[in-house]
């Protein structure tokens, strides 16, 4: 079985990063370990007054245990961190790496045009750093334009000005894969394009015109889990885009925060044993 390490927040209450991420790595049959960026009450989005415990200072510590371990990951999958830890995760995706180990990064830090609560004007500077050389990156509009320095746009555009977003991403990133998240170019589709360097793919599915939180990192969790069992990367984006489409199904109207994933989880495993 094949292990995978997965940093981010503890968000305790609001379905997103580790708790949907263990569950969702876990269900598709991948062992999933953790190294928590932080500790919040809920996460930042819709919610006020919520905690936030930083762990950096735990950062260095665990990885020299890892190391005198001898443990190692065949895949990194990192999501919501501080700006101070960018250092720690680019050394412990080194230390840490098996053979071959592939870096996911999913630049959670903006949505809707704007950076999350808390995080500073120049964090996409440093999150551009943990990107620097990844496998795979996984952002959304507002992250795309974030890391390039430009101003988002989030609608009325074409397939060119897509296509043109991931090609500098990848040259300014040198990054190996762009998976491009939120992409509609009408209003009953929503999708993500996939850029391997020298082609495009798009997969689409029915926009469900819901406000929907942590839907990225639902989307992140099932595409590492399918893409580390050996998925290739646009059979994992439509096995992703898939679970959440069901998902944001299978969540009730007056759920507050985040979507009901655990009742589309079976066919999250039905999906990656086609
Ligand atoms: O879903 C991304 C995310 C992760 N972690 C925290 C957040 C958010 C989005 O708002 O607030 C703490």
């Amino acid at each position: 079985m094949k292990r995978i390490l997965t940093i981010q927040d503890i968000s305790c209450v609001g379905q997103c990063s580790l708790t949907v991420a263990l569950p969702i790595i876990s269900a598709c049959g991948v062992e999933t370990a953790i190294l928590p960026s932080s500790v919040l009450s809920t996460h930042t989005g819709g919610f006020t007054g919520f905690t936030f415990h930083d762990l950096t200072e735990d950062m260095p510590a665990i990885e020299a245990h890892w190391n005198k371990e001898h443990l190692t990951f065949d895949a990194f999958y990192t999501g919501y961190v501080s700006p101070s830890q960018i250092d720690y995760i680019r050394h412990i995706m080194e230390s840490c790496a098996a053979p071959g180990a592939l870096r996911i990064v999913d630049p959670a830090m903006a949505d809707n045009g704007v950076l999350y609560v808390g995080f500073e004007s120049d964090f996409p500077s440093q999150m551009a750093r943990l990107c620097e050389g990844a496998d795979y990156i996984l952002p959304n509009l507002t992250e795309a334009a974030f890391l390039l320095g430009r101003t988002p746009v989030l609608s009325g555009y074409d397939k060119s000005f897509i296509e043109e977003l991931c090609k500098a991403l990848q040259d300014t990133l040198h990054v190996k894969n762009v998976i491009l998240t939120g992409v509609s170019f009408d209003e009953n589709q929503l999708g993500a394009a996939i850029y391997d360097g020298t082609g495009f793919s798009y997969v689409m599915n029915p926009k469900i015109s819901r406000m929907s939180h942590g839907t990225g990192d639902i989307f992140a969790s099932a595409f590492t889990g399918a893409l580390v069992r050996g998925k290739s990367a646009k059979e994992a984006a439509a096995i992703a885009a898939d679970f959440v489409c069901a998902s944001i199904q299978a969540t009730a109207e007056d759920h507050r925060y985040g979507v009901s994933f655990e009742a589309a989880i079976p066919s999250l495993v039905k999906a990656l044993a086609e």
